[in-house]
């Protein structure tokens, strides 16, 4: 490489200060939703996972787990993994989207477990079951749906009593609304959680939203109720 460019690779190279192990999925645009409304330098690096790529090498490098999305932020050199865990570390990074004050921060903990511990595993079932595998499996369609549905409930409850899961818009939010997002391929009718629905057009018109919904592959837009 001639030495100017050279110089101008390692300028790029010190500008994008986060790596992204991604794809088109619920928990990939949990991270670049947040990297997007935070501001952060980053280059998205799609991993197929239809083709296999979390199970190449280099990745697993990066995400033992061979899920994505992943990080690897060159300003510390921390590699992460793990959907939930990247949101505080970004969050924890900027000092956005991540209240301080005791009760709110502890409240945008809760939702977010919420999310990890519930609303992923289980819309993921549903997805796996109702959406791709119908018909196979009535019992586990009917359980994870009733979930899911048990689910939409709470989240509706509590988008009845606050604007944003944890009162201001967070990384809560930024984990849950992915994977409302795909509401058609769980067959639920947004309409019947008036409160999730108010929650979820305003969610989808933030333009960072907009931006990370179509990382690392520009898709359709999201979808929207009519
Ligand atoms: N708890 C993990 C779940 C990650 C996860 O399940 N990722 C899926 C895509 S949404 C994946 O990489 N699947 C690849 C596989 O199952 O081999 C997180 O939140 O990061």
């Amino acid at each position: 490489m001639l030495p100017h460019a050279n110089a101008v690779a390692l300028k790029l190279k010190a500008l994008i200060m986060i790596d992204l192990y991604t794809w088109s999925t619920p928990n990939g645009r949990k991270v670049s939703i947040m990297l997007e409304e935070c501001g952060l330098e980053y280059a998205a690096h799609a991993i197929d996972i239809g083709k296999g790529d979390q199970f190449k090498p280099d990745f697993l490098k990066v995400s033992p787990n061979n899920r994505i999305p992943a990080i690897v932020d060159h300003d510390t050199g921390l590699a992460l993994f793990e959907s939930g865990a990247i949101l505080m570390y970004l969050a924890e990074k900027t000092g956005k989207f991540w209240s301080k004050e005791p009760k709110a921060h502890w409240h945008t903990v809760q939702w977010l477990m919420w999310q990890m511990g519930g609303v992923g595993p289980m819309f993921g079932q549903v997805h796996h079951f109702v959406k791709y595998n119908k018909g196979k499996a009535p019992y586990a369609e009917d359980r994870y749906l009733t979930e899911a549905k048990r689910l939409y409930g709470v989240l509706d409850k509590r988008l009845g009593e606050a604007e944003y899961l944890a009162g201001d818009y967070s990384i809560a939010d930024m984990a849950t609304w992915p994977w409302v997002s795909r509401y058609e391929w769980q067959t639920i009718d947004l309409a019947a959680y008036p409160n999730v629905l108010r929650w979820y057009k305003a969610i989808a018109a933030r333009p960072a939203v907009e931006k990370g919904y179509h990382v690392p592959v520009r898709q359709p837009g999201i979808p929207m109720p009519g």
